[in-house]
């Protein structure tokens, strides 16, 4: 049942952590400053300036490069316990490898960390988030498996570095996602365009990747710094279009396999490696359609072990819900596709709100769903826990943001039932995001924010919006007041 109003009968105990998070490339802004080098969103942008929707570009983005004292400001009103945040690997290391350090660079994240840890914010880190040094998209991004090799150079600096204050590493964020649209079609850079098969040695290759890093913390820092490590896995839930159906019920959960399965099959489950729906799919249709090799690659039973187990928490991302029943074999089925290998038909339900972009569908139950389906998937989520590594709501902007406000309340609402009700062992929430920022291909058309930024002022100016309010009021009372959006003087008290 959803509680409309009132105060929610359960609380957030008192050992859950709150935060909200960014990514360096979203909002820093310094493209070219303090000896920086590019990333390849920069050199994409620059060589494509239509590729973003409004024709914009990460130079500035919130300038968070020159503002970061008072973002610090910001995270602390909301009150919360933890700040995510990401490196630019350009930033520390300008041509991506470790023969030259950028002293300049190294000092920002020094002192942004060392602010948040004297307010006592716990910073969780992410190493990649998506904004990789330009010489490597020229040799091919995550396509090319020596990138891992240097991507494991950049992730021992960082650990040398900053191992002191960060005690909660995110080696790669959202594979799945810029794995498909970085590099099975044209969504995210690099544009690759490589469907049904830079994608999946894209997938691969970030396995290994966040394997090889997590390996490397394990033996060389862990034992002195006793900090965590993960990977950031987003997921839809799969609901099933007709729940009669079992053709839509099983089309549901493979198509879960096919996008989360994909990658948390080979580090969460017993037996690792990719699951077997998986590689059965993508197998037969990379035979029918005349290749004499999978288009997905294998692991070594080295590869395979090194995985397994490779996570002391699961860090989940979480937007929206897609309905789920099979598709009929496309007439161009030939084409090698991620999309022919799933073999399903993705939809909205027509029951499900879409206030945003093109692709969120709110469904707060399917958060439960899925935290449930994870605890029942992966047996070692008994004994790590689950954290929210995103979970947010885009809008069109203003600071009157009562749907943002619905949307927390609404969905933080699931996650507590499926605390108290299912016994899902999920520790942290992180909203998505602190700030607008700029969206990728969406440019800043599309707003996440729980503080607005103007993009037009030379200040970027920061002002706090509604939902900003009735997250800090669920953090500090550790409950959801459903009233609290009936305070709009609120945005008049800071
Ligand atoms: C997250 O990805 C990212 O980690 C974060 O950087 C980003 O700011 C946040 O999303 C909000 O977008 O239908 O072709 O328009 C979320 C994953 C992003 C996956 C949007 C689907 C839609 C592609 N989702 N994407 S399209």
């Amino acid at each position: 049942a959803v509680v409309k109003s009132g105060v929610s009968n359960y609380s957030f105990p008192d050992d859950f952590i709150f935060g909200v998070g960014t990514s360096a490339f979203q909002t820093e802004g310094g493209w070219n400053e303090g000896g920086k080098g590019e990333s390849m969103w920069d050199t994409f942008l620059h060589e494509h300036p239509t590729f973003t929707v409004d024709h914009s570009n990460g130079d500035v983005a919130a300038d968070s490069y020159h503002h970061y004292m008072e973002d610090i400001e910001l995270i602390k009103k909301l009150g919360v316990q933890s700040y995510r945040m990401s490196i630019s690997w350009p930033r520390i290391l300008p041509n991506g490898t470790d023969n030259n350090i950028n002293q300049e660079g190294v000092k920002y994240y020094r002192r942004i960390l060392e602010e948040l840890v004297k307010a006592n914010i716990t910073p969780v880190v992410t190493l990649f988030h998506w904004d990789m040094p330009t010489p490597f998209m020229n040799l091919g991004g995550w396509t090319n498996a020596k990138v891992i090799d240097y991507f494991e150079d950049y992730a021992r600096v960082a650990f040398n570095l900053y191992g002191d204050l960060v005690k909660m590493w995110l080696t790669l964020n959202e594979p799945h996602e810029s794995c498909l649209s970085g590099y099975g079609n044209t969504g995210l850079v690099p544009a690759l365009n490589s469907h049904g098969l830079g994608i999946y040695l894209c997938i691969h290759n970030s396995l290994l990747a966040h394997a090889r890093v997590y390996r490397m913390y394990e033996k060389e820092f862990k034992p002195d710094q006793k900090g965590k490590v993960s990977i950031v896995l987003e997921s839809v839930w799969t609901e099933p279009k007709d729940p009669n159906k079992q053709e839509d019920v099983e089309a549901a959960e493979n198509y879960l396999q096919m996008h989360l399965g994909i990658f948390a099959h080979p580090i969460f489950s017993e037996e690792g490696n990719y699951p077997r729906v998986v590689r059965e799919k993508v197998n037969n249709m990379s035979r029918l359609q005349g290749y004499s090799r999978s288009r997905l690659p294998y692991f070594t039973d080295e590869e395979v072990t090194a995985l397994r187990g490779s996570a002391d928490f699961y860090a989940l991302n979480h937007y929206t819900s897609v309905s789920v029943s099979p598709s009929a074999m496309e007439f161009y089925w030939k084409v090698p596709s991620y999309y022919h290998d799933t073999g399903v038909r993705m939809e909205g339900d027509p029951f499900w709100a879409r206030p945003g972009a093109i692709w969120q569908f709110l469904y707060p139950p399917g958060f439960r769903k899925l935290l449930n389906w994870l605890q029942n998937n992966y047996k070692i989520l008994k004994e790590i826990a689950i954290i929210v590594a995103e979970n947010g709501f885009i809008d069109f902007g203003g600071i009157e943001d009562y749907d943002r406000v619905d949307f927390y309340n609404d969905y933080l609402y699931q996650l507590l039932l499926a605390i108290h009700e299912d016994g899902c062992n999920v520790k942290g929430y992180f909203a998505w995001s602190l700030m607008d920022d700029i969206e990728w291909r969406d440019g800043y058309t599309h707003k996440f924010g729980l503080y607005s930024v103007d993009f037009n002022s030379p200040n970027r100016t920061r002002t706090p919006k509604l939902s900003s309010y009735n997250y800090a009021n669920i953090v500090r009372t550790r409950r959801i007041d459903f009233d609290y959006i009936k305070r709009p003087e609120d945005l008049n008290t800071t």
